[in-house]
């Protein structure tokens, strides 16, 4: 790691298409329905915007909002054919499946979320 990297900011991924499926809510599975979404991490929530134009209007139906307190956060290559998937499971049991084309994408909000999640698990 260097000096940048290491002291690199939370929270700093201000927005990007990704490929999301939620696949369950609340421990109750769901129909898995792959949707382009429009993608912001803040210092505790992953925000999913159906568009990006929904980004300054206060959050509302259109919008799901990941807590990212006490989440799991994985690759898998078990949950979909796909390339460069993750999942993200929630403190009160609902699972995303998130992916990107691109590996680098992907592998950066990985990353973004791990160390948020991190930081909101200590202490
Ligand atoms: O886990 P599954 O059921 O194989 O997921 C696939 C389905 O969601 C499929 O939709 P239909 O159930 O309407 O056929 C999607 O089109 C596929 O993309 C899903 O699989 P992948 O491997 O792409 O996650």
């Amino acid at each position: 790691l260097t000096a940048a990297t290491a002291f690199e900011p939370l929270g700093d991924l201000k927005g990007e298409h990704l490929n999301v499926a939620k696949i369950s809510e609340n421990g109750k599975k769901q129909r898995k329905n792959w949707t382009s979404m429009w993608t912001v991490l803040t210092t505790d929530e992953l925000l999913l915007y159906k568009d990006k134009q929904e980004t300054g209007v206060k959050p509302g139906g259109k919008t799901d909002v990941v807590q990212l307190c006490g989440a799991v956060i994985e690759w898998t290559t078990e949950k979909s054919s796909k390339k460069n998937v993750f999942q993200i499971t929630t403190n009160t049991g609902s699972e995303y499946l998130i992916q990107a084309e691109n590996y680098s994408t992907a592998s950066k909000w990985h990353d973004g979320i791990r160390k948020t999640v991190e930081s909101l698990t200590k202490d």
